[in-house]
Parts: structure tokens; C-alpha cells; sequence
């Protein structure tokens, strides 16, 4: 029997293809999904959501106060501080993990062991090794990918020193983090050491855990991610604009649907490849269907729309509502983000659901052995399971909603410097200039997650991307709040310039860039970090990140990696909006520090806005602080939201 829902569906998701599957999966006797699930659950323990909840040894679990300390004798700042940088640190754990995985693969590539993948991007691999300090462009293309992932293994374990990725990083912020002492030496020894602090009778002043959070933070960003991001586009391809849909309407009712989901690129680039392949397509017209369409869910979903158009079935929220329209023929997932009621809510259909990484397995889903060198084999054994399945489809359990929206994708830096400056003279100068003369007010990137209990889902992140190019804001955007702007039909140039204020609607067409870039998964907030780096570069606009007017915001985020995320942009000295607060609000100390002190130390900090109005007014406010101390305003009136504002507000 369905869950009794307490919020009906328009209050628990803002598209309507969510909330007809919602009503259908009520309809369908889904046992339960993530929003009824989260109804469920009610109002969640005080001790855990504040932070004040300490189970890191075996005299606990112990919950904290003010008055009251725990067994060892903890006190409530240290437990607050110390959970916070676990979360961090497990977060970090994940993208890194994704990033050595891609290494590894770039690495057996290079040494001739792997023939199914290729340097697809030599240009790229020649710039990255260049910016990672290999000389020279003579050596052959193999060689110098071999040296680079050398490097970029030997990233992952030195012991001594520091990265070498922060040499990325603008000169002056380099020594920022070299006087606070912060720079990571090597990203896996930052995950271990942040495990070890965190450890019962290690660390307990919580300045120090905290600015050991920002360490780890910084071997995220500039380390494991931004090394996921640079081997994806050597091995896959520098993404460039392409156009795409996103919504559950891009399932196919006469087509043999096939969803990708999770974060690691490598198997889905081959299936890309197999839905293709003449062979496959006869096999899949033989049953009766009229080919393969492939679509995506989460960061796998957004990795193969940049680089191939690929259209989006939805992202986090939408996992089980794909299966509820009943035309999934199999599902494979591979890491992060997957949700483990996957094969429960299958169970009311025919899809298959397929797990393709050996550390995320599940009980009720068939692994498939999937290894890199017999990628092509994988992918199509995957397919010919899809077209097996096609025939047990059941004609009474499919709706698709016919929703979906055209989107523009692919905004790799790479592209942005050819757009604004043609291939021959590429800058980001006409960029620096429109926010120079207050055209564009400053970016925002609006990255992160989509959460079943904060609100109505992906409501916020779309209010926001809405609101702030109303203010002439550029907005850039990445993982599952890139795909909710998509399903908004906030990334089309055409239909968000519409809504974009007039200076910045007017340098967007001159230049060729919609005011929404998308820029890829979560592991490419590396590029927003590169982005804001070009910026500074450019010239005119500070000498460090922290004197831009630029600003990043985390609205609906749940996952541990946006803790990672949202503390590697402020120790790079880009401040942080958050929807909702990490779980500091126990102490009183750690959430001053976190969202004021730690300006003092790295430029900026964190606000904690669960409200959108407000968080539209602090960001603008901001980036309009930044300006003026740049030297840079011209008079604009700075205009706040009236009662008529209020009433125009898309929510
Ligand atoms: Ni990012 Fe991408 Fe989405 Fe959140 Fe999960 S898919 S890695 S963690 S939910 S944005």
C-alpha cells in the first residue's frame, strides 16, 4: 500500500513531471519514495541535526550540551567541529576517489594496457601538463600522459610539501594558505589526517579542526576534483555548447530506455558509444523497439550531456520517479548519489537495475563486471540486458509525462575563452570588462545538491538563478542545480535572456553566452575555481579571489561532498550561501566562526539563509561590497525586493 502522503506532491517537488510521478507512483502502489520517506521521518533528533550528537568512541554515543560534556569530556564546540570535518572529509573521500580512478585510467591508457579509451583531447593534456609545471611539448602524446599521471598519482600520496595543483591557484592566495598553515601536502594524507584529528582525545580546539577542514576542503577543489575534471576532458573530450533536453520527458515510449546514473564517467562513455553501434540497433528494431535512448540521472547524466548531448532524465530527486514512469528497461548505477530504494521501487515495474562498481553494490541488483579494458564488451552485455527486457514492458504502467525543456550545455572554461575571445586571441577580457563597467554586477555559482526536506524541491535553486540574472548577475551552474535550471528552461539562451536584466541581456548577446552557464558535474566546480581564477588573471578586478565580486551558493544541498565543496570556495575566498546550515547550530562558536571569524583568516565565510528573498539581497548586497571596494561602482540604484517584487517572485 502507497505511504499516506502528508505533503501532496506540487508541495514536495516544483515540476510537474516530478509531481505526476508522484501521483503515479501513489497510483502504482510504490511502497514509498525519498519524499514520503522523508514525511516519515518527522522532525529529526535535535542532538543529531545540531551537531551535538558525539559517537566517535565506544563511551558514547553522547549527547552534548552547553552544561553537559561528554564521557572523555568534550565539550560541545570540539564535537561540533569535529563532526563537521568527518562530514568534510568523506565528501572529499568521494570526489577523490572518483579522480584517482580516472588517473589510474589515463595512466593504463598511456602504457598501452588500455586500448578501449584514447587521448581525446591532446590540446588539453599538452595545457594541463604545462600548467602542472611538465616541460615540454615535444615529448609524443603518450609519453607526456604517462608523465602526467604520474604526477597527478604522486598528488594523491606525497607526504611532504604541498600540492603541486595549487600552483593553479592565483599567486597571492597561495600564500594565504601558506601563512595559515592550510595547505594540504597530498590528498589522500589530508583525508587521513582529518580522520585522525577528528579521533577521540586528538584535536579539541575547534579554530584548529575547523582550519583543518579548510586543508582538506582545499585538497578537494584544487586537488582530487580538479584533477577528475582535467583527466575526464583529456580522455573524453573538453566539453563545448551542445544542445540537449532534461526532464522525464526525454524518456522515449517507442525507444528501449536505458538511464545512467551516478558520477564516474568512464563506463558511460562507452555506452554512449554501444547505443550507437549499428549491431546494437538492429538487435534493439528486432524486439519490436525503435532504438536506444539513452539518458542520465545526477553527475554521470551531466558528464555525458557536456560532452555528448545526452539528454537528462532528471537529477537527484528524480531517481525513482524515472522507474515510475514505467519505461525504464534497466538502470545502471555506479557511484554516489544512488539511492538504495533503487530496486524496491523497480520491483512495481520491469526495469532492471544494475550495478556496475565493485564498492556500490546492492543486495537486490545484479553486478555486472565491469574493468576498463573490457569496457566495449560491458557496455554492450549491458544494452543487450535492456533490449532483453524491452518485451516485459507493460503498456498499462507507462506515462511519461510529456515534459521536458531544451537546454544548452557544455561551458568548459575552454569554450568561454573561445567564445569571448575567438580561438586565436582567447581571453576572458570582454568578461572582466562588462563587470568593470557594471554591465554584468558580479557571478554567482549556484551549485549542489536538491533535498526532499528543505521545502519544495529544486524551488530555491530555480527563485535564485531567476532573481539574480534579473539583477544582472551571471549565473553559473554545475551538478544537480545545473539540471534543475535545465528542467526550468533557465539554460537556453533565448528563454533566459528573456528574464535576464537588461545590461546583462545586452552583453550576453554581444558576447554569444546565455546568462545560466552550465558547467558541468560537481567535480567541475574545479572549473568555477578555474573561472574565477581567469578572472583574476584578466586583470581589473583585484589581485586575488577573494577581491572579486563573485559569490557561490549551495541551496538545496544535502550530500557530505557540498560540505567539501562549500568549504574549498571559502578557503579560496569565495563566500558561501547556503540554503540551510551544516550541522553547527549546537554551538554558538563554531557557526561565528564558520559565518564570521573565518573571513579574518581566508576573505570569506559562509551565511546560513534558509529564506530565498533574503539570500537574493545578501548576494547582491555582496557583490555590490566587492565593487565598491574595487574601486569599480558606477551609481547603480541598489534596489531591494518591494511588496511588488514579492508578488513577481517565480515561486
Ligand atoms: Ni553533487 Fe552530483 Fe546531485 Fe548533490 Fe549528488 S549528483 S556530485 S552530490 S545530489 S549535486
Amino acid at each position: 500500500m502507497a505511504y499516506d502522503r502528508e505533503r501532496n506532491p506540487s508541495q514536495a517537488a516544483f515540476d510537474e513531471a516530478s509531481v505526476a510521478m508522484l501521483r503515479k507512483a501513489d497510483a502504482d502502489g510504490v511502497e514509498s519514495d525519498v519524499f514520503s520517506r522523508a514525511d516519515e521521518q518527522g522532525a529529526p533528533c535535535i542532538f543529531g541535526s545540531e551537531g551535538r550528537c558525539c559517537r566517535i568512541c565506544h563511551m558514547g554515543p553522547c549527547k552534548i550540551s552547553d552544561e553537559v560534556r561528554g564521557v572523555c569530556g568534550a565539550t560541545l564546540d570540539t564535537v561540533v567541529a569535529r563532526n563537521l570535518l568527518r562530514e568534510l572529509v568523506a565528501g572529499t573521500a568521494a570526489h577523490s576517489d572518483h579522480g584517482r580512478h580516472l588517473v589510474l585510467l589515463l595512466k593504463d591508457v598511456a602504457e598501452g594496457r588500455n586500448h578501449q579509451y584514447q587521448i581525446r583531447d591532446p590540446g588539453k593534456l599538452r595545457a594541463a601538463a604545462a600548467a602542472w609545471g611538465i616541460p615540454d611539448t615535444t615529448i609524443d602524446t603518450l609519453e607526456l600522459a604517462r608523465q602526467l599521471a604520474e604526477l597527478f598519482i604522486a598528488e594523491f600520496s606525497h607526504q611532504e610539501g604541498k600540492l603541486a595543483s595549487l600552483r593553479l591557484a592565483p599567486k597571492p592566495r597561495q600564500g594565504t594558505w601558506d601563512s595559515l598553515g592550510i595547505a594540504p601536502k597530498g590528498i589522500d594524507p589530508s583525508v587521513v589526517e582529518g580522520l585522525h584529528r577528528s579521533n577521540m582525545g586528538v584535536d579539541h580546539d575547534y579554530r584548529n579542526i575547523l582550519r583543518g577542514a579548510l586543508t582538506t576542503s582545499i585538497a578537494d577543489g584544487w586537488g582530487g576534483s580538479m584533477i577528475a575534471t582535467t583527466v575526464g576532458d583529456i580522455l573524453f573530450g573538453v566539453p563545448s555548447p551542445v544542445r540537449a533536453r532534461a526532464n522525464l520527458g526525454v524518456l522515449e515510449r517507442l525507444k528501449i530506455n536505458v538511464v545512467v546514473h551516478g558520477h564516474e564517467p568512464a563506463l558511460t562513455e562507452m555506452l554512449v558509444a554501444a547505443s550507437r553501434d549499428p549491431e546494437i540497433l538492429a538487435e534493439a528494431r528486432a524486439v519490436g523497439a525503435e532504438g536506444i535512448n539513452l539518458a542520465g540521472i545526477c553527475c554521470t547524466a551531466n558528464e555525458v550531456l557536456m560532452r555528448h548531448g545526452v539528454p537528462v532524465a532528471g537529477n537527484f530527486l528524480q531517481q525513482e520517479l524515472a522507474l515510475v514512469t514505467g519505461a525504464v528497461e534497466l538502470m545502471i548505477t555506479d557511484v554516489q548519489c544512488c539511492m538504495p530504494s533503487l530496486p524496491e521501487v523497480a520491483k512495481c515495474y520491469h526495469t532492471k537495475i544494475l550495478t556496475s562498481n565493485p564498492i556500490a553494490q546492492h543486495a537486490d541488483a545484479q553486478a555486472v563486471d565491469f574493468s576498463s579494458e573490457n569496457a566495449m564488451d560491458c557496455a554492450k552485455a549491458i544494452l543487450r540486458k535492456a533490449i532483453e527486457n524491452f518485451p516485459n514492458r507493460d503498456p498499462k504502467k507507462v506515462a511519461i509525462p510529456d515534459i521536458s525543456q531544451p537546454v544548452v550545455a557544455g561551458f568548459s572554461n575552454e569554450t568561454i575563452f573561445n567564445i569571448l575571445g575567438g580561438t586565436f586571441r582567447r581571453s576572458f577580457r570582454p568578461l572582466n570588462d562588462a563587470i568593470i563597467t557594471g554591465r554584468i554586477r558580479g557571478v554567482c555559482g549556484i551549485v549542489g545538491c536538491t533535498n526532499a526536506r528543505r521545502g519544495t524541491a529544486d524551488r530555491y535553486l530555480i527563485t535564485l538563478a531567476r532573481e539574480l540574472i534579473r539583477r544582472n548577475v551571471l549565473v553559473l551552474k554545475t551538478g544537480c542545480a545545473a539540471v534543475a535550471a535545465g528542467k526550468a528552461g533557465l539554460l537556453t539562451p533565448e528563454a533566459a535572456l528573456r528574464i535576464a536584466g537588461p545590461s546583462l541581456r545586452e552583453v550576453c548577446e554581444a558576447i554569444g553566452i546565455p546568462p545560466v552557464l552550465h558547467m558541468g558535474s560537481c567535480v567541475d566546480n574545479s572549473r568555477i575555481l578555474m573561472a574565477a581564477t581567469y578572472l583574476v588573471e584578466e586583470g581589473g578586478l583585484g589581485n586575488d579571489l577573494s577581491d572579486l565580486p563573485a559569490i557561490g551558493a549551495a541551496p538545496e544541498w544535502m550530500s557530505e561532498k557540498a560540505i567539501a565543496i562549500a568549504h574549498y570556495f571559502v578557503a579560496s575566498g569565495i563566500d558561501v550561501v547556503l540554503g540551510h546550515p551544516f550541522r553547527t547550530m549546537g554551538s554558538e562558536k563554531v557557526t561565528s566562526y564558520l559565518c564570521g571569524e573565518i573571513a579574518n583568516d581566508v576573505g570569506a565565510k559562509f551565511h546560513y539563509i534558509p529564506d530565498v528573498e533574503r539570500a537574493v539581497e545578501t548576494i547582491c548586497a555582496h557583490l555590490e561590497e566587492k565593487r565598491d571596494a574595487l574601486g569599480i561602482n558606477r551609481k547603480v540604484e541598489r534596489k531591494l525586493f518591494d511588496m511588488k517584487d514579492r508578488r513577481e517572485l517565480y515561486v
